[in-house]
């Protein structure tokens, strides 16, 4: 008998656990395109196109490897829709001894998963997903007993475990972290290169024609597409990021440039998570350019820092902390999502830029998502599940294991300090130091009141005043509850009145 093998739309490794006993003989592979994956949130234009180009291609590879595979296409008359109803379909079909399937990136599924077994009266074997570095387990072990999860201890752990960067048992240069030399300014003149824009073949044409049918309501742009389709392509995009951008990755990691969407990091999230890249492969190549000379400490160490710390780090907690953690609102956050993140009119331009690009790319950079995006839903306080639907769709490289410990711990405090020990909460200062955006915006960021002041600043301290209950003991914050106190009465009715006026036009959609 054979064995059915399961591989998702993130699973799309050759060396995925899944297939690691396979059978070419026997053994049928299942890939399918389902209407619920793609729509339980409606996920970007351009994600969709890409994630179902990239199965497809996949499956073309397996196939020439021998291996029979059953692809089961979107407009597939037969097709119902959902992972369980094909896997029902497959198990009347092949009357399979087992499923096979790599442990999933979502809850969701592996809740549905874990129903199968009962549900079609067949044993279900799930896999551990070995492309991390860090499994479910090894992370539970390291987090049991710790009051703080503090991401930087883990990342050394992950250094010396796999021995990245690391001499006679020390970090390189003598220090684990290099973030303090990663925090230039945008300055001008600066020659960014173009990211690598593969062209479409005949596959990826077909697939674009289907989503511009089937998802037209969608968000986002599905023209151009330049998303890398195969793993070559995407080994490709790997290097040239490696010869051109990662030698200014470091110095400007947290700039943002107004028409400058790729600035100099790497976008390879796509690739990562979708497997056509293995994290492990990349921070060595990265790490490898280091030592051939060919890019900086500071650089190369931040990027590896990303991918074997954050990454893993996120992962980890997503799976210590659900299902409880997708409910978290430690602020009580109420607000509904304003309609500028769907590209509705807004006049502030940091806003009106990140989300534009967005709508472009399904991309946009981690300080975008982080300090512009997110420090505005923390500040007009938006519910987090709203914020999290909202990441979750908008992203070609967002799937819920990653994009929820950033959304709930990085940029909401909605898990009330996990991730980080404060809110990343900030006003118009920080964004007009590390942009080129204020410069062409109607609002004044060094105006603090006032009509046409930034409202960064007066959401900011409102955000501190609303909240104060919940955040005045919060050690790393006493400096500045204590500097709101020193404000007069007067001052600080000022800042609830401007933030009232704006938070009221905001709810009425007038085009703040
Ligand atoms: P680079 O800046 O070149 O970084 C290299 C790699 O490091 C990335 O490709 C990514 O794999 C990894 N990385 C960097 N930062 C993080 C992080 N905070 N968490 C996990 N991995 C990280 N990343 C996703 O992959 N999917 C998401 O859905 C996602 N949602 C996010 C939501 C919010 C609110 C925030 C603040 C960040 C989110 N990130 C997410 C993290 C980060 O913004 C993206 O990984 C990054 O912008 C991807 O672009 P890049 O490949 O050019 O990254
Ligand atoms: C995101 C996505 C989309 C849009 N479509 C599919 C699909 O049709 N088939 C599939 O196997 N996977 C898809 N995915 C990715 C899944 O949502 C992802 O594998 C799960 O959420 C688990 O991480
Ligand atoms: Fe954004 Fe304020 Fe700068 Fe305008 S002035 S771009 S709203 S930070």
């Amino acid at each position: 008998m054979s064995i059915l093998r399961l591989i998702l739309g993130d699973q799309l490794s050759h060396d995925i656990s899944s297939l690691q006993d396979c059978d070419p003989d026997q053994d049928i592979i299942l890939l399918c395109e389902v209407r619920e994956e793609a729509t339980y949130v409606k996920h970007h234009k351009k994600k969709i196109a890409f994630l179902f180009s990239t199965m497809r291609h996949f499956a073309t590879e397996l196939k020439e490897k021998r291996y029979k595979v059953d692809y089961i296409q979107f407009d597939d008359k037969d097709n119902t829709g959902s992972f369980t109803g094909e896997i029902e379909r497959a198990v009347i079909k092949y009357d399979p001894e087992k499923i096979v399937v790599t442990f999933p990136g979502e809850y969701r599924v592996l809740k549905a998963i874990q129903g199968w077994a009962e549900l079609f009266e067949c044993e279900i074997e799930i896999r551990p997903d070995d492309r991390f570095l860090c499994s479910r387990e090894q992370f539970e072990t390291w987090a049991a007993g710790r009051k703080q999860l503090r991401m930087e201890f883990f990342y050394r752990e992950m250094r010396k475990q796999h021995d990245i960067l690391i001499r006679n048992g020390e970090p390189e240069g003598g220090q684990w972290n290099y973030d303090a030399e990663n925090r230039k300014p945008p300055k001008d003149g600066l020659k960014i290169p173009q990211p690598y824009k593969p062209k479409m073949d005949v596959v990826t044409r077909k697939v674009l024609d289907l989503v511009a049918e089937e998802f037209d309501d969608h968000f986002g742009d599905l023209k151009p597409f330049y998303f890398a389709v195969t793993r070559d392509q995407a080994l490709y995009a790997l290097g040239k990021f490696i010869d051109e951008r990662l030698v200014h990755f470091g110095d400007y990691q947290d700039a943002m440039m107004e028409g400058e969407p790729w600035m100099y990091h790497s976008h390879l999230s796509f690739y990562l998570n979708c497997g056509l890249l293995s994290p492990l492969e990349t921070a060595r190549k990265a790490e490898l350019a280091y030592y051939e000379g060919r890019a900086p400490l500071n650089a190369v160490e931040g990027f590896i820092r990303q991918i074997i710390g954050w990454r893993e780090y996120v992962r980890g907690i997503y799976w210590l902390k659900m299902p409880k953690y997708a409910h978290e609102n430690f602020l009580n956050a109420k607000r509904k999502l304003p309609w500028l993140y769907w590209g509705g009119e807004t006049k502030m331009n940091c806003l009106r830029q990140c989300v534009k690009e967005t709508k472009e790319n399904a991309y946009a950079h981690h300080i975008q998502r982080l300090m512009v995006l997110g420090n505005f839903a923390l500040l007009t306080g938006v519910d987090p599940i709203h914020v999290n639907a909202w990441y979750l769709s908008v992203y070609a490289d967002a799937f819920e294991w990653v994009e929820m410990p950033n959304v709930m711990g990085m940029i909401l405090f909605a898990d009330g300090g996990l991730l980080g020990s404060k809110p990343y909460a900030a006003g118009g200062n920080y964004i007009n130091k590390m942009s080129t955006y204020c410069g062409n915006c109607v609002y004044s960021v060094s105006k603090k009141n006032g009509a046409d002041a930034c409202p960064f600043n007066f959401l900011y301290w409102d955000f501190l005043i609303r909240n104060k209950g919940t955040l005045c003991n919060n050690p790393r914050l006493s400096l500045v509850y204590r500097s709101l106190t020193k404000r007069g009465d007067k001052k600080l009715e000022g800042i609830r009145s401007d933030a009232r006026r704006f938070l009221k036009a905001l709810e009425r959609e007038e085009g703040v």
